[in-house]
């Protein structure tokens, strides 16, 4: 895992009373108050506050990044210490002063942008993986490069299939069914109850291409949450990148939030380790055992090539070959 985030933010030095401060001491912080970040948008956060509301409602509070916090990000599912006026009325703003160790990440490699890594959420228990049927049509390598990332931050992915009303996406999913992945399928209008009990009581953030229909959802599962839609252009087949930020919503059915974010164009995976790519292939771990020493996978050596013989499992085999010939990998 690379939490190059992550190894500062815990580390709060407290000056002994004899010694003198010097500047590199940080001050303790730990009694701001605590608050989970909600959205972000160009700098400007809101945060809720844990552990205290307004006559049963919730604080939310505008922040931004105290100076001291460098270029450490900070995202939606963050638990960020808050300090100045938190009493979240109208044209107040707190400033962010530490953000919580984070249980984990949703990172992907950007990589029209030099490799940058960018951060989308943080603090998830539950990647929905969210497809469409048809419109745009659905694609495998999205799926395995979200269930990697989902392995290798030990969170549980689900598919959600949404547009079911324009195709029978039976097929496309049979192949996670054998891999014991679960999927729930949705459309406009239909009944939501399955997919509402796969959320109950979980964070969950909606990962998907643009125009597959996440803000769709969103709607349809929290009253009054106002997430812009747009249509998929008929020329290109794509969406039309609507939404343009990570925004957090509470689930009022069955307790639980729902993270809506912006369509992924590219889902780069250069920042996970090639072990933890191929460790996401589960299904092979068992024939790669018969595989010479440091077999890359990729070879014509590599016992893959004669285990692996259904049509579903050779698809997956071919993807991961893919995937690790990227080369960016670490080694
Ligand atoms: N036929 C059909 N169309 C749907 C369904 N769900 C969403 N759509 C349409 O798909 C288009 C894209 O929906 P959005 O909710 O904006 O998609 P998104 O995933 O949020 O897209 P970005 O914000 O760009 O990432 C809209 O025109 C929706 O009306 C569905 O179940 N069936
Ligand atoms: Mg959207
Ligand atoms: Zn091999």
């Amino acid at each position: 895992m690379t939490h190059r985030e992550l190894d500062e933010d815990d580390v709060r030095v407290r000056p002994k009373r004899s010694s003198r401060p010097r500047t590199k001491d940080r001050p303790d912080y730990s009694a701001a108050a605590l608050a989970r970040i909600i959205s972000v948008d160009r700098g400007r956060s809101a945060a809720i506050l844990e552990g205290v509301t307004n006559n049963g409602e919730p604080i939310i509070v505008t922040a931004m990044k105290a100076r001291e916090l460098g270029k450490k990000s900070v995202v939606v599912g963050d638990l960020v210490r808050l300090v100045g006026d938190v009493s979240g009325r109208t044209d107040t703003l707190a400033r962010i002063v530490t953000v919580e160790p984070r249980t984990n990440v949703l990172t992907r490699t950007v990589e029209d942008d030099a490799g940058m890594e960018r951060m989308i959420v943080s603090n998830v228990d539950q990647i929905a993986i969210v497809m469409s049927a048809a419109n745009p049509e659905p694609r495998h390598g999205f799926i395995d490069r979200a269930l990697v990332v989902a392995f290798d931050q030990r969170i549980t992915p689900l598919i959600v299939m949404t547009k079911c009303d324009l195709a029978d996406p039976s097929e496309f999913l049979s192949s996670y069914k054998e891999l014991g992945i679960e999927s729930v399928r949705v459309q406009r209008g239909a009944d939501l109850t399955e997919l509402r009990s796969h959320l109950a009581g979980k964070r969950t953030v909606l990962l998907g291409h643009s125009g597959v229909g996440k803000s769709t959802l969103v709607n349809a599962l929290v009253e009054n949450a106002n997430r812009a839609t747009g249509d998929v252009n008929d020329v290109t087949g794509r969406g039309r990148h609507t939404s343009s930020s990570a925004v957090a919503l509470e689930l009022k059915v069955n307790s639980g939030w729902i993270i809506d974010t912006p369509g992924v164009r590219s889902f780069g995976l250069a920042h996970v380790e090639r072990d933890r790519v191929i460790g996401a292939f589960g299904e092979f771990a068992e024939a790669m055992r018969s595989c010479p020493k440091n077999c890359s996978h990729d070879e014509a050596e590599c016992s893959l090539n004669e285990v692996i013989i259904d049509p579903h499992s050779k698809a997956r085999l071919a993807r991961l070959r893919g995937l690790l010939r990227e080369g960016k990998m670490n080694p």
